[in-house]
C-alpha cells in the first residue's frame, strides 16, 4: 500500500466557508475513484465531492457542520497501487454511483412493496444531494415518500437505506379490502327447541349469487304503475280459447314481450358490464329470465329469443319450464345466456318489492299483483287495474332517468294491448 495522500476540497467556484452537511464515507473504508466522499451547500446549490482516486481511507478529517474552502482537508486517503499513475482532479458534480450497503433490491422489488410508484414532483422537491437521488433512483425508492434526519431535515444516504430496508422488511402492501362485517353468531338452542336443516344446493347457489350481487352491484329500485284494464280484459277474452290449446295465459306472457319492446327501446338495459368495468356489452338478443317458485329453492329459466316470440309463444313456454323448474328437471343450458329478468310475484301478492338484479345483467324487473284502485280521470274517480313494477337496476350503468324513463315505457307499452299482440 502506498502512503496516505491528502484529499482536498476541489475549486468550488470561489465559495468560502462552506457547510459540509453530510459525510458519506468512513475510517477503513475502501473506496472507487468517483466515489462521493461529502456533501456541501453553498448558497446556491448542494454538490457532492466525489474521490479522485480509489484505495482505502485511513482518516476523515471532516465532520458534518465544518466550514470548508478551496484546498481544505477531506480525509486521507492509501490510493491502490494502480490509481497513483493517474490522479485527476477533483471533479464538482457529477457524481457517480455511490456504494451501498443494503442488500441490492431491484426497483421491481421495491415497488411492488410500495403502494405507488415513484412522485416524480416529490422526488425533485425533495431535499437532497446528488448523490442520494442517484441512489435513490437506483433502488426505485421515492424520495418524496422519506423524512430527512440530516441537516435541516435533509435525507441523507442511510435514510434511503433505512427506508428500502422498511419496505423490504414490511409484508407486501394489502389491497385494502375490508372483510365484510359478521352477523352475530347466536346460540339458538339455548333459547327453546331448534331443528336443523341444511340448504338444498340450489338454495346455496343462488344464495351466493344474490350475495354477490348485492354486495357488488349499487341497487336502485324505480316503482311504476302500469294501468292493465284493457290488457286483463283482452286476456280475459283469449284466456279460454288458448286454454283450449293446451295455453295458460297469465300476465306474465304479456309483461315479458312489453319487457322485450322497452329492452329494444332502452338498449342499456339488455347489457352488462365487461370484467374490468371498462366497457358496456350491448347483447342483440332478447333472452328473458323469469325467477321461479321451486321446491328446492329459486331457479331462473331464460325464455331464448323472446323478441322472436307472440304472446302465445311465450306463454306455451312459460308454462313448460315452470314445469319442469318445479320437477328439478331443467338443464343448465336452459338457465343460461339471460339478458334481462323478471321475478313475478303476481300470482301471490304482495304491493312492490325490490328484486336483487340477477347480475352481471344491469336489471331486473319485479312484478306485484295487480289489483283495481281508483283512478281519478279529470272529473271522477274510476276503478283501474293496476299493475305494479318495481324495476331494480345497476346504478353504474343506468342512471335514474333512464330507469324512470324505461318504467314508464313498459307501463305504456302495458296498457296498448293491441301493440303487445
Ligand atoms: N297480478 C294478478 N294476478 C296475477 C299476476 C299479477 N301480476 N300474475 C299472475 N297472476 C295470476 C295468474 O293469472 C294466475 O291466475 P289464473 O290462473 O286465474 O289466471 C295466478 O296468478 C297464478 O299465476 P302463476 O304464478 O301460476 O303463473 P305466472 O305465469 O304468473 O308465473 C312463475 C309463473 C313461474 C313466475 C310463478 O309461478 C312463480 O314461481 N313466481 C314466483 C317467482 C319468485 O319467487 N320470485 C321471487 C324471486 S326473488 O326476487
Amino acid at each position: 500500500m502506498a502512503n496516505p495522500i491528502e484529499i482536498l476540497i476541489p475549486d468550488i467556484g470561489g465559495f468560502k466557508d462552506v457547510s459540509v452537511i453530510d459525510v458519506l464515507v468512513k475510517d477503513g473504508q475502501q473506496i472507487e475513484k468517483e466515489t462521493p466522499l461529502i456533501t456541501i451547500e453553498t448558497e446556491k446549490a448542494a454538490m457532492d465531492v466525489p474521490a479522485p482516486a480509489a484505495g482505502r481511507i485511513t482518516q476523515v478529517k471532516l465532520k458534518q457542520g465544518d466550514k470548508v474552502s478551496e484546498g481544505s482537508l477531506i480525509l486521507l486517503l492509501e490510493p491502490a497501487v494502480h490509481a497513483l499513475t493517474s490522479v485527476p482532479p477533483p471533479v464538482v458534480p457529477p457524481p457517480a454511483a455511490a456504494p451501498t450497503a443494503v442488500p441490492a433490491p431491484t426497483a421491481a422489488a421495491i415497488t411492488a412493496r410500495s403502494s405507488t410508484s415513484v412522485d416524480e414532483k416529490a422526488f425533485s422537491l425533495a431535499y437532497a444531494s446528488p448523490s442520494v437521488r442517484k441512489f435513490a433512483r437506483e433502488l426505485g425508492a421515492d424520495l418524496g415518500r422519506i423524512k430527512g434526519t440530516g441537516v435541516k431535515d435533509r435525507i441523507t444516504q442511510d435514510d434511503v437505506k433505512a427506508y428500502v430496508k422498511r419496505l423490504l422488511t414490511s409484508p407486501p402492501t394489502a389491497v385494502a379490502v375490508s372483510p365484510l362485517p359478521k352477523v352475530p353468531v347466536v346460540d339458538f338452542a339455548s333459547f327453546g327447541a331448534v331443528e336443523i336443516k341444511p340448504l338444498s344446493r340450489i338454495q346455496k347457489i343462488s344464495g351466493a349469487r344474490l350475495q354477490a350481487s348485492w354486495i357488488n352491484l349499487p341497487h336502485v329500485t324505480q316503482h311504476e304503475d302500469a294501468d292493465i284494464t284493457e290488457l286483463e280484459a283482452a286476456r280475459v277474452a283469449l284466456k279460454a280459447k288458448a286454454s283450449e290449446e293446451g295455453v295458460r295465459l297469465t300476465p306474465l306472457a304479456f309483461i315479458v314481450r312489453a319487457c322485450v319492446l322497452a329492452l329494444m327501446e332502452f338498449p342499456r338495459f339488455n347489457s352488462s358490464l365487461d370484467a374490468g368495468g371498462e366497457s358496456l356489452i350491448l347483447k342483440k338478443y332478447f333472452n328473458i329470465g323469469f325467477a321461479a317458485d321451486t321446491p328446492n329453492g329459486l331457479v331462473v329459466p331464460v325464455i331464448a329469443n323472446a323478441d322472436r316470440l307472440n304472446v302465445y309463444e311465450i306463454a306455451r313456454i312459460l308454462a313448460t319450464m315452470s314445469e319442469s323448474a318445479r320437477a328439478g328437471k331443467l338443464k343448465n343450458t336452459d338457465m343460461q345466456g339471460g339478458t334481462f329478468t323478471i321475478s313475478s310475484l303476481g300470482g301471490i301478492g304482495g304491493t312492490s318489492f325490490t328484486p336483487i338484479i340477477n347480475a352481471p345483467e344491469v336489471a331486473i324487473l319485479g312484478v306485484s299483483k295487480s289489483a283495481q284502485r281508483p283512478v281519478y280521470d279529470g272529473s271522477a274517480f274510476i276503478p283501474r287495474l293496476i299493475l305494479p313494477l318495481s324495476l331494480s337496476y345497476d346504478h353504474r350503468v343506468i342512471d335514474g332517468a333512464a330507469a324512470a324513463r324505461f318504467v314508464v315505457f313498459l307501463a305504456k307499452v302495458l296498457g296498448d294491448v293491441k301493440g303487445l299482440m
